[in-house]
């Protein structure tokens, strides 16, 4: 078997909002970063235009084991991240047997071409806090219950699953973070945080004049995304592999984001949120706090972005987007 590179990683959805923070930690890390990217008919780059010239990108698809297995011949990384999945909660409702595919089924095949290929290699799953649901102890921590409410969350209790399974049948350094939501300017805009951002900055300028929700009650523990991202490396550094709660520890619902969101450009949200039926979910997650104590003592993890400083970067990352003083996302 050939000798995997001691510096190189590979991710799964590198084009994401996770994907392009992990690159950039990595990066300074001296590790040489391989993507693997999914053919569409249009490139997705935006996120990771900056870095497009200190990566290497390989074609590949969850949906498709043969082509991870190539991936992982053709470029021997001594860690993989995976990232990829289709993971807006919503859509999983619309398109549950595509979900399961790629959030769940991707990860067999990638943890199977793992084992095929190279059982050395350290692999992280992208698991999540929507696996607790309906939350059956608050704080959640790592031995709290699963109670997953949509198809994303019951897929994602699929591939934290999977991921234990390979590392007790096979020995695989195969690591799960429970990751809380993490935000940033460089979230999609279906995302609640972004759409709110986003919205606040486009009313400010008189260039929208209303923001439709849906149940603003509902509480999470939103942390920034670049604070998450060294939670996933710190775990493929450890000796042995394990599960950790990565969150603030803290817990805001809709209406708050809203709140500071327009206070912070000298609005109050009631004049312009609109309560629409269509955002309003199946069933939903009511809410989300974790206790990240076992990061901490484990990892030496702890955040460094609040949720206020959180909310104000990226109404103001969004401000300077739509006056064009930024270029793509920043
Ligand atoms: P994101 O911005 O939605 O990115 C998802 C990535 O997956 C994109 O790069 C997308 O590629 C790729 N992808 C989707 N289907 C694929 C397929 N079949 N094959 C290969 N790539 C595919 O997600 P994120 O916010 O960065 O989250 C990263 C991971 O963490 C996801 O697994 C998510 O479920 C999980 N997670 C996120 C949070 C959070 O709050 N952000 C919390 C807990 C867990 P395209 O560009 O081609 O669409
Ligand atoms: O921003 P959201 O769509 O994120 P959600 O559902 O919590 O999922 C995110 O975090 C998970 C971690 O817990 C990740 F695993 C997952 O991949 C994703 O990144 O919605 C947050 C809350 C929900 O309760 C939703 O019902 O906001 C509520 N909400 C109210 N109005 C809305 C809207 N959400 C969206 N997207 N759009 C609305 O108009």
């Amino acid at each position: 078997m050939a000798e995997h590179h001691p510096r190189r990683a590979l991710i799964t959805g590198i084009t994401g909002q996770d994907g392009s923070y992990l690159t950039e930690l990595l990066l300074d890390q001296g590790y040489e970063v391989v993507g693997l990217v999914r053919r569409s008919s249009t490139v997705s780059f935006e996120r990771i235009a900056h870095l497009q010239d200190q990566i290497t990108i390989v074609s590949g698809d969850l949906l498709d084991e043969a082509s991870l297995i190539e991936a992982l011949r053709l470029h021997r990384p001594a860690e993989v991240y995976n990232l990829a999945a289709q993971s807006f909660v919503q859509t999983s409702f619309g398109q549950p047997v595509l979900t399961g595919e790629t959030t769940a089924l991707g990860v067999t095949r990638l943890l199977d071409a793992i084992r095929i290929v190279d059982p050395s290699i350290r692999f992280y799953q992208a698991s999540s806090s929507e696996m607790f649901g309906k939350v059956q102890e608050v704080p959640q921590t790592e031995t709290t219950p699963f109670y997953p409410r949509s198809p994303y969350g019951v897929a994602k209790v699929y591939g934290h699953w999977i991921t234990v399974n390979y590392r007790e049948s096979y020995g695989l350094h195969a690591s799960s973070g429970i990751l809380f939501n993490h935000e940033s300017p460089r979230r999609g805009l279906e995302f609640v945080s972004r759409k709110i951002s986003h919205a606040a900055a486009a009313i400010s300028l008189g260039r929208q004049h209303e923001l439709r929700l849906g149940n603003l009650d509902a509480k999470r523990d939103w942390g920034f995304a670049g604070d998450y991202v060294r939670a996933m490396w710190l775990m493929l550094q450890q000796d042995e592999p394990g599960d950790y709660v990565v969150c603030t520890g803290e817990t805001h619902s809709v209406r708050e984001f809203c709140e500071l969101a327009f206070a912070h450009l000298g609005m109050d949200y009631g004049d312009y949120v609109v309560i629409d039926e269509a955002f309003i979910r199946p069933a939903e997650v009511d809410l989300l706090v974790g206790d990240a104590s076992r990061a901490a003592s484990d990892l030496g993890w702890h955040r460094d972005v609040g949720f206020q400083e959180l909310v104000a970067t990226m109404v103001d990352a969004d401000l300077d987007l739509l006056q064009g003083k930024l270029k793509g996302i920043s």
